[in-house]
């Protein structure tokens, strides 16, 4: 296998409470008989590998089929909670693939020549300034981050709507995937239900200020349907396209999916 932690997240309950919140009672027994289901599914098949077959395989397969199952569940209408201002985390923690794990370590970009590229499928593949990307409609967002390495925090994104910002470049929605390259050569990629998402959101300010460097500067994706990895800091290209590329938790073991 991958070495990937499988330790219970200590916001568990908490977490499939809110995600089960809204839905009359019939409903939000039937989500939490299916997302114990899952989690049963995944650990008997990864018990049952014992003859010929590479574990790997099976239990790339089955991290596929989990994918496939959680997006049929899980409708991209399923809104996340959102919080009051009283309920931020401050100082809201950081987190990073690259070692030290440390914000000094957080790449340094100069906001003048930064751009945003835009590739694959979309009509409009110009690069963006950031002057533009600022002069887009903004909403704002109080919403729970929840990191598979079992820490979570509520924290306050403002940015344009992705569906919106699709919409704008003329992406192609029919497209499979939205892939995230990042400045600190980080990647990850989500399916296109959650890129329309009504609560994804292509981010510039944290609790009402310019995205600190080492949250994310100069933009994040943020999806509070999805885990912490899920959500690309120091985002430098977004590409829409059919072919399927992961990303760097994904590549060692992380489930593609991850959210709801
Ligand atoms: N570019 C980039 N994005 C990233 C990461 C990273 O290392 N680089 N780490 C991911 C993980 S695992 C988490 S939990 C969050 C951390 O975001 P924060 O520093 O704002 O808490 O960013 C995610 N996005
Ligand atoms: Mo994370």
């Amino acid at each position: 296998m991958t070495g990937v932690d499988k330790k219970p997240h200590p916001d568990t309950d908490v977490i499939l409470r809110e995600a089960s919140q809204g839905l009359d009672v019939r409903s939000r027994r039937l989500f939490l008989r299916r997302a114990v289901g899952l989690g049963t599914l995944t650990l008997l098949t990864g018990c049952d590998v014992t003859d010929g077959f590479s574990a790997e395989a099976v239990l790339s397969r089955m991290s596929d089929f989990n994918d496939r199952v959680q997006a049929w569940l899980f409708s991209s209408h399923r809104l996340a909670r959102e919080y009051p201002e009283s309920a931020i985390t401050r100082p809201f923690p950081f987190n990073s693939f690259y070692q030290p794990n440390t914000p000094a370590k957080a790449p340094v970009i100069d906001p003048v020549t930064y751009r945003l590229n835009i590739t694959g499928r979309a009509d409009r593949r110009d690069d963006w300034t950031l002057d533009q990307l600022y002069a887009l409609p903004r909403v704002t967002q109080i919403t729970r981050h929840i990191c598979i390495e079992g820490w979570s925090a509520i924290g306050k994104w403002s940015g344009v709507r992705f569906s919106e910002f699709l919409r704008r470049i003329g992406a192609d929605t029919r497209a499979k995937y939205v892939t995230f390259r990042c400045d600190d050569d980080y990647v990850t990629s989500i399916d296109m239900p959650s890129a329309l998402h009504p609560q994804t959101q292509l981010t510039f300010w944290f609790d009402d200020h310019l995205l600190p460097r080492e949250y994310g500067f100069p933009m994040k994706l943020r999806i509070p349907t999805k885990l912490g990895f899920k959500n690309p800091k120091h985002v430098g290209e977004i590409d829409i396209g059919n072919d399927y590329v992961g990303g760097t938790w994904e590549t060692v073991g992380y489930n593609w999916f991850s959210g709801l």
